[in-house]
């Protein structure tokens, strides 16, 4: 199979500063957990080569998976998000479960995204899982909010791995399904 037949799937990670996002991909990419804290300078992205069904052929298939982080600061979102956005097909919209303020901000980056990407498949998740007794927002509260976007709420954990593997598999399956579905119309 030549390299130009790999399907290439654009997917980003928006949430507030601090929520876990390039501690997100480092865990999905690299399996590693770094407590030091280091902001993301502009944008940074990061390829996974994957095997993965199709949901909607039932077929294997070969893609590549690049995975776009930025910064999280306000004034990024006006500045930088065109260019952020621009092609993406799919988005994991990140917040942290012990602080209720960056699962009100979703909202914001959702509809951010969706100005320029378009109505893309998405997952909502409620990061620091490992930090659930300090816990600020539900995850029915994650289930609501992920509902009206047609999407799923997962709560994981970049620290200790949980669910991270299965919170890309999820919005790589909604991805393929969406791009198969339209091209099979
Ligand atoms: N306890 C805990 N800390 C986390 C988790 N994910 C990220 N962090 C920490 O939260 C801080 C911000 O993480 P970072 O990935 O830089 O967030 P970003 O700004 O959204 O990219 C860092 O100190 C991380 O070590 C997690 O799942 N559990
Ligand atoms: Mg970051």
């Amino acid at each position: 199979m030549n390299d130009q037949d790999i399907r290439k799937i654009k997917i980003c990670l928006v949430g507030d500063i601090g929520v876990g996002k390039t501690s997100l991909i480092r865990r999905y990419v690299l399996d590693l957990f770094d407590d030091k804290y280091i902001a993301t300078i502009g944008t940074k992205v990061s390829k996974k080569n994957l095997s993965v069904d199709n949901p909607e052929t039932g077929n294997r298939e070969d893609i590549v998976l690049l995975i776009w982080d930025i910064m999280g600061q306000p004034s990024f979102r006006e500045i930088l998000r065109e260019a952020y956005f621009y092609g993406a097909q799919g988005a994991l919209c990140v917040c942290d479960i012990t602080n209720r303020d960056t699962f009100a901000e979703l909202r914001y980056w959702i509809k951010a995204m969706t100005a320029t990407a378009g109505p893309v498949p998405m997952v909502v998740l409620g990061n620091k899982k490992d930090l659930e007794q300090n816990a600020a927002v539900s995850i029915e509260d994650l289930a609501a909010f992920s509902n009206k976007f047609d999407s799923r709420a997962i709560m994981t954990s970049a620290k200790t791995g949980e669910n991270v593997e299965e919170a890309f598999s999820e919005i790589i399956t909604r991805v393929l399904s969406a791009i198969s579905k339209h091209e099979l119309q």
